[in-house]
């Protein structure tokens, strides 16, 4: 059990609280660094000493992000593969096991409203309205996500991704999920080979929320589309971050069951574990990690887990904002700390079962 962890100069939770939650051993942590770039091995390695120093391991990052290039199969993405091999294996010595990416063009997350004041019980959580997008371009969108995110620069909304933000979506003009499915692969059979040989498996976040959005092709969000990317390179390094949140937010995707079936073809690396509550269609607000307070049976995500992919790194996704907590929207300590001691309840119980 982990929790993420944005490092000291950004990252309001000092880890020393992070160790204090009763089980939870490690973080998944970051460089701060533009997409594309190659990471420095002593700032991972002083990362690492400090995690470690905590008396946590740091044995999953997310993200290394994949420069867009990539993703439009542009001549220059050679030079950021080329880079994203060296981090690869630069991330090995120091130990890390999985690395966690996203291949959604552009925008990686998207929420409505970052403070959305749930009534029942006078909490903050993230939510999401498809009417509210009327209107609305990615532009309005990023200016929206950095007034409502306290100060905070969020991952996926990074602004120097913003500065460039018109360009890159221009660039997208005419992409179809099939030409960017042959860049995916491109990418993989690039990388994975690097993987294997050091013993790194990569795991692709699904998109969220789980369909398009500004017309923008997405091949993550569904059991089919999870299929074709494991199929792109057939090797267990070749794996999926399972965002339960973000795959959940399409009803239609059963998620105890897409577990176990990718559980089962060892293709599972890493688990974020969120619950949502659906509101209307296409509407939804984060809920706590509680089964009863959202809309998945968290219990049912567990054991697909427990049967299927056991020794996966967990961490609780974004969590509520409460009491009175002040920090990066998804990303509080209390709520997130509640989460993972649940899992972890329920984790036991499926166990001793
Ligand atoms: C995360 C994503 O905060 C979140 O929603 O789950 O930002 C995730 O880290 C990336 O999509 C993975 O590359
Ligand atoms: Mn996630």
């Amino acid at each position: 059990m982990t929790l993420r962890w944005y490092g000291r100069d950004t990252d309001p939770v000092p880890l020393r609280y992070i160790r204090q939650i009763p089980g939870v051993t490690g973080i998944m942590g970051l460089l701060d660094k533009p997409a594309g770039e190659d990471w420095p091995e002593e700032e991972f390695a002083a990362l690492k000493s400090e995690v470690n120093g905590a008396g946590l391991a740091l044995e999953v990052v997310e993200s290394v992000n994949v420069h867009e290039d990539i993703k439009l199969g542009l001549p220059s993405r050679d030079e950021y593969i080329a880079n994203y091999i060296s981090t690869v294996r630069m991330l090995a010595r120091q130990g890390v096991k999985v690395v966690i990416y996203n291949f959604m063009p552009v925008l990686d997350w998207l929420r409505t409203d970052l403070n959305h004041p749930i009534p029942e019980d006078g909490s903050f959580s993230m939510f999401y309205d498809e009417k509210d997008l009327k209107g609305l371009g990615p532009m309005d969108l990023a200016r929206r996500n950095r007034d409502g995110s306290g100060g905070f620069s969020l991952s996926g909304w990074e602004p120097e991704r913003m500065a460039q933000l018109e360009k890159t979506l221009a660039r997208y003009e005419g992409m179809t999920p099939d030409i960017l499915r042959v860049n995916y692969k491109y990418f993989l059979d690039a990388v994975i080979p690097v993987c294997e040989e050091c013993g790194v498996r990569l795991a692709c976040h699904p998109d969220d929320p789980a369909w398009p959005i500004f017309g923008l092709p997405r091949i993550a969000h569904s059991a089919e589309d999870l299929e074709k990317i494991v199929a792109l390179h057939d090797s267990p390094a070749n794996a999926l971050c399972l965002c339960t949140g973000s795959l959940g937010s399409e009803p239609q995707n059963d998620l105890p069951e897409i577990i176990r079936h990718f559980g089962r073809k060892n293709r599972i690396a890493a688990v974020h574990a969120r619950n949502v509550r659906f509101l209307d269609k296409r509407c939804f607000r984060e809920s706590a990690h509680l089964s009863e307070a959202g809309s998945f049976d968290m219990y049912e995500i567990m054991r697909a887990v427990h049967e299927t992919c056991p020794d996966v790194w967990i961490r609780p996704d974004h969590g509520r904002m409460i009491w009175d907590e002040k920090g990066r929207p998804g990303y509080g300590l209390y709520d997130r700390a509640l989460g993972a001691e649940y899992l972890l309840g329920l984790w036991e119980a499926i166990d001793k079962q």
